[in-house]
């Protein structure tokens, strides 16, 4: 590649109907020890900018126009690295990457996700070797566990214990899907995803039940969503959000992502299925909600949601494709 061809990769951020809440012990490889069931959000991308550096210049990572400390992105770029020279390329000495997100980062909207995926996309496009999007999704897991499901794109599973996520379904699975997000606070959290699972896995006394029950949502969440049925879907999503949250406010500290206005959005979609409407929320780590439901309802969901919570900006998303690296989608089965 040249020194001033820059490689762009477009990501959806990965929403988690099942959550992955906690990595097993083997922390520094960052390998989940809850699985999790995710789409992709349509309407919501990360856009990525990279190019390769001189070794003298060091990488030079900007989000949103500002520059990022490097220690965090350390992990992965080692890991890309040994790939390359892995696969017979030889890498970068050192990278620019710029990166965009069409919403709040860092705000429980998984930016991390897609983020994190676009990152390595960009990175193995740049190094011309070989490599599948298993390749990628073991990659990005090492940067972040949600950005190997953002690797494929649609619906995806992240096994427990699993080093990368697979893809179960792509986005036309389930065309009539809407998911509703609801934004309430857009600043960044104050405590991240990655401390707070770690405090969760630590010191609160239900996270050996969680990890346990986890197995069966999964399997549950998985099957529903094969079969498209979303009351069974929603069903699921709740039992897992609402378990995740339980070791947070059980943690030491606790640690309370929720506001005045998510416990609103909660009540709004139970009295919304009360009356015979599929309003199916969740929620990860920050105050927003995510409202699953269908194109045939969302428009009174949606104003259901909007009466409830008044402030909130509101995006209406479907499943999402599969990443984009200089304008072409990428293969959504791992074979390129
Ligand atoms: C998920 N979350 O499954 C869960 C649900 C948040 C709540 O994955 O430490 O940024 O980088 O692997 O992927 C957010 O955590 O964590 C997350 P790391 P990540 O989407």
């Amino acid at each position: 590649m040249l020194k001033d061809e820059w490689v762009t990769a477009e990501t959806s951020p990965s929403l988690a109907l099942v959550k992955y809440w906690g990595k097993q012990q083997r922390a520094a490889r960052n390998i989940p020890a809850t699985g999790s069931v995710a789409v992709g959000l349509s309407d919501l991308s990360t856009l990525t900018y990279l190019r390769p550096l001189p070794a003298d210049e060091g990488d030079r990572i900007q989000l949103g126009g500002r520059l990022q400390n490097p220690e965090r992105f350390a992990p992965v770029l080692r890991a890309l690295q040994e790939f390359v020279r892995k696969q017979g390329g030889s890498p970068p000495p050192a990278v620019e990457v710029n990166s965009e997100n069409s919403f709040p980062t860092a705000a429980g909207l998984a930016s991390s996700s897609s983020g994190l995926a676009a990152l390595v996309l960009a990175y193995l496009h740049a190094s011309r070797i070989p490599y599948t999007l298993r390749d990628a999704a073991k990659l990005a897991r090492i940067g972040s566990g949600s950005a190997s499901r953002s690797v494929f794109g649609g619906f995806t599973i992240l096994p427990a214990g699993s080093e990368a996520a697979e893809p179960l379904f792509d986005k036309d699975h389930w065309p009539e899907l809407r998911i509703l997000i609801l934004v309430m606070q857009s600043g960044p959290k104050r405590v991240s995803s990655r401390d707070a699972m770690e405090l969760a896995r630590e010191t609160s006394p239900y996270y050996p039940a969680w990890c346990a029950d986890s197995l069966q949502q999964v399997a549950q969440g998985r099957d529903a969503l094969g079969r498209r049925l979303l009351p069974e879907l929603g069903a699921v999503m709740r039992r897992s959000y609402l378990r995740m949250f339980a070791t947070m406010f059980s943690a030491d500290p606790p640690v309370i992502y929720w506001l005045p206005e998510s416990v609103a959005a909660i009540h709004a979609c139970a009295s919304l299925r009360e009356h015979g409407y599929d309003a199916w929320e969740t929620m990860d780590a920050g105050a927003q909600v995510k409202v699953l439901t269908t194109e045939e309802q969302v428009g009174r969901v949606r104003s259901g949601l909007t009466e409830a919570v008044p402030g909130a900006l509101i995006y209406t998303s479907r499943p999402a494709g599969p990443p984009l690296v200089n304008g072409t989608p990428v293969a959504p089965r791992g074979e390129e």
